[in-house]
């Protein structure tokens, strides 16, 4: 019996990064996302195919079985929790870090040390939680879906956490990475019950990333 396979990326980065790694494993995706509007995209394997989702709701596709697989960011799973998954291979794409940045004339050492509250913008708001809780900072974290950067600019905030590659971003808004709070790379997460059931199936695909994410 052919067991289909649903796999859930999100556009851009992790759809491009992780290109390669179906590559090692056979898989060729026949349709370009950034050019097609399908959201059901086919392979040349008529067993695989890809669904295009936003990075933060691929854990959620697979968590409920709506996708046997998929890849997500370090930053992306935290947040969700990972209830219902198995996180097995650490992929080594999409790297970048998650920082705390304030405006550059802020003192952030200094407020920090005097005991300051301080408010936080960011869509990472779990993760910052937990880090400056760790650090016996008080903080008011302010929720945001995007453009963080923007925040203190405009008095939203006093600092922000978000994710930093290259630090053009954080340059071009005359904004100071000053925490380092973690590396990031994406995870390949797998739905628990596919796992079981599609072992044989998935198998091969697990062990094709798994040496082509070594190599990396
Ligand atoms: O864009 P959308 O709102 O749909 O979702 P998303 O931003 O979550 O998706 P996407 O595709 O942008 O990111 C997917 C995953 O890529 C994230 O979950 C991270 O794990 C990973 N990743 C790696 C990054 C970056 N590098 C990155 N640089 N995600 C975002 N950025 C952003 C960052 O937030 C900041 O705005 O790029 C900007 C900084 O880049 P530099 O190079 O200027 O420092
Ligand atoms: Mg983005």
């Amino acid at each position: 019996m052919s067991q289909q396979l649903t796999l859930a990326l999100s556009k851009g980065r992790i759809f491009e990064e992780t290109m390669p790694l179906l590559q090692a494993a056979g898989i060729t995706v026949t349709e370009d996302p950034e050019t097609s509007r399908k959201l059901i995209l086919p392979t040349n394997d008529p067993d695989v195919r890809v669904i295009i989702v936003r990075a933060s709701d691929v854990p959620t596709y697979v968590q409920y079985g709506a996708a046997d697989f998929g890849v997500a960011g370090k930053d992306v799973l935290l947040e969700h929790g990972g209830e219902g998954l198995y996180q097995p291979i650490d992929l080594n794409i999409a790297k970048c870090r998650m920082s705390v940045a304030v405006p550059t004339g802020f003192d952030y050492a200094s407020a920090v040390r005097q005991g300051a509250r301080l408010r936080v913008a960011t869509k990472y708001v779990e993760t910052a939680r937990q880090h400056f809780a760790s650090k016996g900072v008080h903080v008011d974290l302010i929720k945001l879906y995007g453009s963080m950067e923007l925040a203190p600019l405009v008095g939203l905030s006093d600092a922000i956490v978000d994710l930093v590659s290259t630090g053009s971003t954080l340059r071009a808004n005359h904004l100071l990475e000053v925490e380092h709070i973690m590396e990031i790379s994406s995870r390949l997460v797998v739905n628990q019950a596919a796992l079981k059931i599609k072992r044989e199936r998935l198998r091969p695909i697990l062990e094709a990333f798994e040496n082509a994410s070594k190599g990396r």
